[in-house]
C-alpha cells in the first residue's frame, strides 16, 4: 500500500487527527459475526458506549444484517431495532452513524441525532435515499454494491477488480453529488466481501492508494471477514470462527491508516485503537524526520 497525502475531513463530523475508529453495534439476531448479542435497546446503548470507552471515535448501529442472503426485516422492525439505540447514543454525546439501505430509517435515525448515514448499498436500494440524506445536509457513506445477492456470487465476478470497484464506485458519487449530496460530506468504501471474493478483498487492500484517488474520505471495513478467515486458515486449514479474527483484523487497521484511510470499521475496538494510534505516531516520527529541525535551521542561517 502506497500512503496518499491527507485522509480528508467529512464536513459535519468531529475532525480526527488520525484515522476514525468506527465501532460496530449489530441489533440483528443474524450478523455473521456478532448476531443477537446486542439484540435489546439495553444492551446495545451499553455496548456502543463501552466501544467508545475502548477508543471508538464513531458507532455504527444497524438493524438488518448484510451476510450473503439475509432475508431482509421489514421496515418497522428496522426503525424499532434502530432508533432508540440511535437516540440512546446521541443522547450520551456519541457520534452516531446509521448503518442501512432504507431512506426512512436514515430519516428517524437522523431526526434521533444520527450524524453519519451509512449506506452498504451506496444509495441503489431505495430511490429515497439520496433525497433524504441531501435535504438533512448528512454525511454519507457510498459503499461498492452489486446487489442483493442470491444463491451463487454470481455477481462477483471481474477482469480487474481495482478498477472495476473504483469506476463503479466513482459513478455511485456522481449519483450521489448529482442527488444533492454535498462533494465534502462524500465517504467512500470498496466493500470488502460484498460481490468479491477472499483474493478480490486483498487485491483491494493492496490498491487503496487507487481508491483514495476518487477523492473522497475512504471507509475500510474489513472486521472478522470471510477473507480473513481464509488467510489465517491457510490452504488447507479450517477458518477460524469469525471472533477469533479481531488480530487479523486489528493488524488491517494498522495498514489501512497507514495508506491514509479516513476510517476502520470493526467489532472489537481497543486492539484497532491502538493500532490506528500506532500509526499516527510512526507518521509523526517521519513529519518530525523530514521537517528541518531548530539546530539545523540555526546552522543555515
Ligand atoms: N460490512 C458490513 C456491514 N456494514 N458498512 C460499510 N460501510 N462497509 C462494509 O464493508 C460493511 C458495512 C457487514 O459486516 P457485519 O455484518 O459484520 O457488520
Amino acid at each position: 500500500m502506497s500512503k496518499q497525502s491527507g485522509r480528508g475531513r467529512v464536513a459535519g463530523l468531529p475532525e480526527w487527527d488520525r484515522c476514525a475508529v468506527m465501532g460496530v453495534v449489530n441489533v440483528t439476531p443474524d450478523s455473521f459475526s456478532d448476531g443477537g448479542r446486542w439484540f435489546d435497546t439495553t444492551s446495545a446503548v451499553k455496548h456502543g458506549l463501552a466501544l467508545v470507552e475502548e477508543g471508538a471515535d464513531l458507532v455504527d448501529v444497524g438493524g438488518e444484517s448484510t451476510r450473503p442472503g439475509a432475508t431482509r426485516v421489514d421496515e418497522d422492525e428496522e426503525l424499532r431495532r434502530v432508533v432508540p439505540v440511535v437516540r440512546g447514543l446521541a443522547a450520551e454525546g456519541v457520534s452516531v452513524s446509521v448503518d442501512t439501505m432504507r431512506a426512512s430509517v436514515a430519516e428517524q435515525a437522523l431526526a434521533a441525532g444520527a450524524a453519519l448515514v451509512n449506506d452498504v448499498s451506496g444509495g441503489l436500494a431505495d430511490p429515497a435515499m439520496i433525497p433524504v440524506v441531501a435535504d438533512a445536509g448528512a454525511p454519507f457513506v457510498v459503499m461498492h454494491w452489486r446487489g442483493f445477492l442470491q444463491g451463487g456470487n454470481v455477481k462477483g465476478v471481474y477482469a480487474d477488480v481495482v478498477a472495476e470497484v473504483t469506476d463503479e464506485l466513482h459513478a455511485r458519487v456522481e449519483a450521489v453529488l448529482e442527488g444533492g449530496i454535498a462533494p465534502d460530506r462524500v465517504v467512500v468504501d470498496p466493500g470488502l466481501g460484498f460481490s468479491k471474493d477472499g483474493e478480490h478483498d486483498l487485491v483491494l487492500l493492496a490498491h487503496l492508494d487507487r481508491l483514495l484517488g476518487l477523492g473522497h474520505p475512504l471507509l475500510v471495513a474489513a472486521s472478522r471477514k470471510r477473507f480473513l478467515g481464509r488467510v489465517l486458515a491457510g490452504p488447507q486449514g479450517a477458518p477460524p470462527p469469525a471472533r477469533e479474527r479481531d488480530a487479523a483484523t486489528a493488524a488491517v487497521s494498522a495498514l489501512a491508516a497507514h495508506a491514509g484511510a479516513w476510517a476502520v470499521r470493526v467489532h472489537e475496538v481497543r486492539a484497532t485503537a491502538d493500532a490506528v494510534r500506532v500509526a499516527r505516531a510512526i507518521e509523526e516520527a517521519r513529519t518530525a524526520e523530514n521537517a528541518p529541525s531548530a539546530s539545523s535551521a540555526e546552522g543555515a542561517r
